[in-house]
């Protein structure tokens, strides 16, 4: 297996370097694709032994994760990890997703956050809506279809090529692997919430259940 760890940062000078350390001991080669960011990111992630593509403009998480993965693949990557850089996903998961994978059959883990006591209560009933509609619409057992803690097969990677920009990413790469009828499994993760909210806003939250009805008819 040839493992690389993607991960996106936007002004996550903060705990960028702390995120890529951690994950070095568990693979070798770590992505940062830095966002356009304003403070030390870049230099921080380099820092700490990670390999950095920089964003001229800011293109979001999104983009941001496209670059890496396009940058994983051309350089032989056979399983991607993503994960975000601001210390929320606990690296020591990551022996988790890699051994699931050792099943030849299982293209894809999707991280959940399961601790929903430390989740923002908005989320939480949003989340559980998400579920819903990815049950009935794309009959996906997923309990968390925007966890942006996962790992998948690179040769997958072309199916799973997302057009959709932010935060609506990591739904589409789970609809999208519904839609193709790909091999999953979840596996718990522990979420760190350092602010109350950062991401999606209810609104956010609204569209992309939009979404999600749309790519059941275009995907
Ligand atoms: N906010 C933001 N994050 C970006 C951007 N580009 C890349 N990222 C990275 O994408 C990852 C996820 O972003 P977050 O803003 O933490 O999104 P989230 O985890 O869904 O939201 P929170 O739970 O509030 O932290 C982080 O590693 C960011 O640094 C961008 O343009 N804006
Ligand atoms: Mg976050």
């Amino acid at each position: 297996m040839k493992p690389i760890v993607v991960i996106p940062a936007y002004n996550e000078q903060e705990h960028i370097a702390e995120v890529v350390r951690s994950a070095k001991q568990y693979v070798p080669q770590i992505i940062v694709v830095d966002d356009a960011s304003k403070d030390d990111t870049k230099i921080k992630a380099v820092n700490a032994g990670a390999l950095t593509i920089d964003h001229i403009v800011n293109l979001g998480k999104a983009g941001a994760i496209k670059t890496g993965c396009d940058a994983a693949v051309c350089l032989g990557a056979d399983i991607i990890i993503l994960m975000d850089g601001d210390g929320q996903h606990d690296p020591s998961r990551i022996p988790t997703f890699l051994d699931i994978l050792k099943d030849d059959t299982v293209e894809i883990v999707f991280g959940s956050r399961t601790d929903l006591r430390e989740m923002p209560f908005v989320r939480r009933a949003g989340t559980k809506l998400l579920e819903y509609s990815m049950r009935y619409l794309f009959q996906m057992s997923i309990c968390d279809m925007q966890c942006g803690y996962r790992a998948f097969r690179t040769r997958v990677y072309p199916l799973l090529r997302w057009d959709s920009k932010n935060y609506h990413a990591d739904a589409e790469i789970t609809a999208r692997t519904g839609k193709y009828h790909l091999p999953y499994k979840e596996i718990p993760i522990k979420t760190i919430y350092h602010d109350s909210y950062k991401g999606m806003t209810i609104i956010d939250g609204l569209m992309l259940l939009g979404k999600i009805v749309i790519w059941k008819f275009t995907l």
